[in-house]
């Protein structure tokens, strides 16, 4: 891989932040390919024959980090199969790093990240909107418990990924808090701040 070939944008926030309700925008305006780290995941999860189910199943619920040699694995897959079939180049990468080793290990073996956009929202707004997601999304780590736990994971493991990459000067920050198409006017300028 090299930057010329592939173009990364990771996408960052709190579980709920909104990340893949902006990552919809801006595929449809921008012609990104998406990839959520927590898509795949469930993905590889419900998939026959995984050797890996069960314990993603396992970490998910526990709203804890699935060991980075997978993710790492999925992403990389899936970025070689849209190349191949899309003829993508532009990605967003949602959900992923969570972990600061992560970030390492994926710009060294795959491709340096052009900028992170994080989606900052405080909890009580993050905890409403998954309780009331959870009425029908099926997912099994949208009850109190799983979420508390993603909460905590959040803070203590996620949130120095972006702080490591704010002090390059690779962060756009954006205030999550307001309707999802206010939100989506700031995404649009930062982009633009960034030439994109
Ligand atoms: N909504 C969205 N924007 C709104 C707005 N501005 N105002 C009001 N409501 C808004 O949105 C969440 C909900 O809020 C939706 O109902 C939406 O309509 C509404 P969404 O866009 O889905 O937010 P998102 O940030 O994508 O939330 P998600 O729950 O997907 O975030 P998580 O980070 O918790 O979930 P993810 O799927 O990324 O990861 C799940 C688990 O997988 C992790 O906890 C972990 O166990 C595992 N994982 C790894 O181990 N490694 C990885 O690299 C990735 C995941
Ligand atoms: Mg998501």
């Amino acid at each position: 891989y090299s930057p010329e070939e592939a173009g990364v944008i990771f996408v960052l926030g709190g579980p709920g932040a909104g990340k893949g309700t902006q990552c919809a925008n801006m595929v449809r305006d921008y012609g990104f390919k998406h990839l959520s780290a927590g898509d795949l995941l469930r993905e590889e999860q419900e998939r026959k024959g995984s050797e890996f189910g069960d314990m993603i199943k396992e970490y998910i619920r526990e709203g804890k980090i699935v060991p980075m040699e997978v993710t790492i694995q999925l992403l990389e897959n899936a970025i070689v199969a849209a190349k191949k079939v899309e003829g993508k180049r532009q990605f967003l990468i949602d959900g992923f790093p969570r972990k600061q080793d992560q970030a390492v290990k994926f710009e060294e073996v795959v491709v340096p990240s052009r900028f992170t956009l994080f989606f900052d929202c405080p909890e009580e707004e993050l905890e409403r909107r998954l309780l009331d997601r959870g009425k029908s999304s099926g997912r099994a780590d949208d009850n109190i418990e799983s979420i508390k736990k993603r909460f905590k994971t959040f803070v203590e493991t996620s949130m120095p990924v972006v702080d490591a990459f704010e002090e390059q000067g690779k962060v756009e920050k954006i205030k999550a808090i307001a309707a999802p198409e206010v939100v989506y006017k700031e995404v649009k300028a930062r982009l633009d701040k960034r030439g994109i």
